[in-house]
């Protein structure tokens, strides 16, 4: 088990990690940006280079938090439209594996994230020290999922052997969580994840199942902070 570090250490990690991002940053890239609090470290520093006029880029955001704070901070969006590509997306993660994989999702926005990622030529994740693990599960596996079918789909996932929660929102524990989309989140507990690539496939038959938080060989790269340094892993 990862030891227990308190907030304010991680934080100053993912803050590490932010900032080691910025260097795979390059005039003129089309960047998608992540969401999380490690994604937010790194959307400010990134507004800081765009407002001194020492970066020229675009952005799209995986998130409504994500664009406001990087319209806030003048950095130029991009509405999405046919053939967007992006050179690179820099993003967050709840757990990622020494492949690369990730569980994403723990802050509700692993649709937009996936798409992004998907649409980019590189996608770099950034993380403090706690996020790297042997095996992926132990975080729960979020998913998004079209309200009508939650019963259908939480039957569906507990018969794949994950126990399945549906998200409160953080600030009324009696009402859902929602995502950007509108859609309800589900935490799906597994424990270890043996077969991560099998699991996906099963996910994506259950009508109703928008997207799952598997994000399974789409990371090139990785910085994950280790001994207060951003250490650089490649898939
Ligand atoms: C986001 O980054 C989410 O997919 C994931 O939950 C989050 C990690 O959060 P944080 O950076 O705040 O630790 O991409």
């Amino acid at each position: 088990m990862t030891p227990t570090k308190d907030k304010e250490l991680l934080d100053q990690e993912k803050q590490v990690a932010a900032q080691a991002a910025l260097r795979w940053v390059r005039d003129g890239m089309l960047v998608g940006l992540g969401t999380g609090s490690t994604a937010a470290h790194f959307i400010k520093l990134l507004g800081q280079k765009v407002q001194a006029g020492e970066l020229r880029i675009q952005a799209t955001a995986t998130s409504v938090a994500s664009e406001n704070l990087a319209r806030q901070l003048g950095i130029p969006l991009v509405e999405p439209h046919r053939g967007l590509r992006f050179d690179l997306t820099v993003d967050g993660a709840d757990e990622l594996d020494p492949q690369l994989n990730l569980i994403k999702g723990g802050g509700g926005a692993l649709l937009r994230e996936k798409v992004l990622a998907t649409a980019s030529a590189y996608m770099l994740v950034i993380a403090d020290s706690s996020k790297a693990v042997a095996q992926l599960g132990q975080f729960p596996l979020p998913l998004e999922v079209v309200s009508f079918a939650l019963p259908w789909v939480m039957d569906a996932v507990a018969a794949t052997g994950g126990n399945p929660v549906v998200r409160m929102d953080k600030n009324d524990p009696n009402k859902y969580a929602y995502s950007d989309q509108g859609n309800l989140l589900i935490d799906c507990h597994y424990g270890h994840l043996l077969n991560p690539s099998e699991l996906a496939k099963q996910l994506k038959t259950i009508p109703g199942l928008v997207e799952h938080g598997l994000f399974l060989g789409l990371a090139r790269a990785a910085l994950v902070v280790r001994e207060g340094q951003a250490q650089v892993l490649r898939a």
